[in-house]
């Protein structure tokens, strides 16, 4: 779906990260896959949207469905990873998958962006700024109520690795809301592992873990294929290590792949990369 932003292409992020090879990556890791196929988005030239909220309805009924099937799929104990689309499809899958499962259900939101804005704050009224707000309760009520009425996730549940562009309200909504973000800053003055150990630590009372990884969050020298790239993003072994780190912890239990943007990218080249790092995340060692 790319219907959550203005610019075409993330539509075609799943094709992109099938035709990397994404299937035969996790059968060599010994699981077996089953790929469930698109869910049904409308073409966005062919929607008259004169909503404040760009193609609000459109997004709510993509993200119905998704969020049903996210249901059923965790339901039968198996883990869905989701590809995108941009980040709007989060608000199907993370609460179809905590809508479905017993217990607290943690968020890992691994972006460049904090995904935290309100239609009042949004600079764009791209609903892809609006996920990780609209799951924690805030946002459109068409988009909070998807999976439930309230919210998908509690906003002390949640963890952002990797920002490095939040808009001026959105930073008074992350700290009002008691959001616990990790942003460049902390990478650089840390290093990587040590922010992913303590963002581990600081989820241990959940049950299980979503990780929602948006490409954007890697430095576009390495993912030049997405829809927001901003400058100073994870490298390639930082990427790797954060995934390998997470799939030490043995906790995160569904996935998100989204902002992947073929049209931008080189050769595939970030459609590839996304494949290495699910990969790392679902176990692939060096040695
Ligand atoms: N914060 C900006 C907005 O709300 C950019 C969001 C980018 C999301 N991938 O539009």
């Amino acid at each position: 779906m790319d219907l959550g932003q203005d610019r075409r292409g993330v539509d075609m992020g799943p094709s992109a990260i099938r035709y990397a090879r994404l299937e035969d990556a996790i059968e060599e890791l010994g699981y077996p896959v089953t790929d469930l196929g698109n869910a049904g988005v409308p073409i966005p030239e062919l929607i008259e949207s004169d909503e404040s909220v760009r193609h609000l309805d459109a997004v709510r009924s993509v993200c119905e469905e998704v969020s049903g099937r996210a249901g059923a799929v965790v339901s039968e104990g198996l883990f869905p990873i989701f590809l995108g689309g941009d980040h709007s499809i989060s608000i199907g899958t993370v609460s179809g998958v905590a809508g479905s499962s017993g217990g607290r259900t943690g968020v890992i939101w691994l972006d460049a962006h904090a995904d935290f804005n309100l239609p009042e704050t949004s600079p764009s009224g791209n609903i892809h700024g609006m996920p990780l707000a609209t799951l924690a309760g805030m946002g459109p009520a068409d988009l909070v109520e998807i999976g439930g009425p309230g919210a998908s996730v509690r906003p002390e549940d949640i963890v952002l690795i990797g920002l490095r562009s939040v808009d001026l309200e959105e930073r008074n909504l992350l700290r009002e809301a008691g959001v616990r973000a990790y942003t460049m800053k902390e990478i650089d003055a840390y290093g990587v592992a040590r922010v992913v150990r303590q963002a581990m630590k600081y989820l241990s009372h959940v049950d299980r873990v979503h990780l929602s990884f948006d490409l954007d969050v890697l430095d576009p020298e390495i993912a030049p294929g997405v829809g927001t790239p901003v400058r100073g993003g994870l490298t390639y072994r930082e990427a790797h290590l954060v995934m390998e780190l997470i799939n030490e912890a043995d906790v995160v239990t569904s996935l998100d792949v989204v902002e992947v943007n073929p049209i931008l990218d080189v050769r595939n080249g970030t459609a590839s990369l996304a494949v290495e790092l699910v990969g790392s995340l679902l176990g692939r060692r060096i040695i």
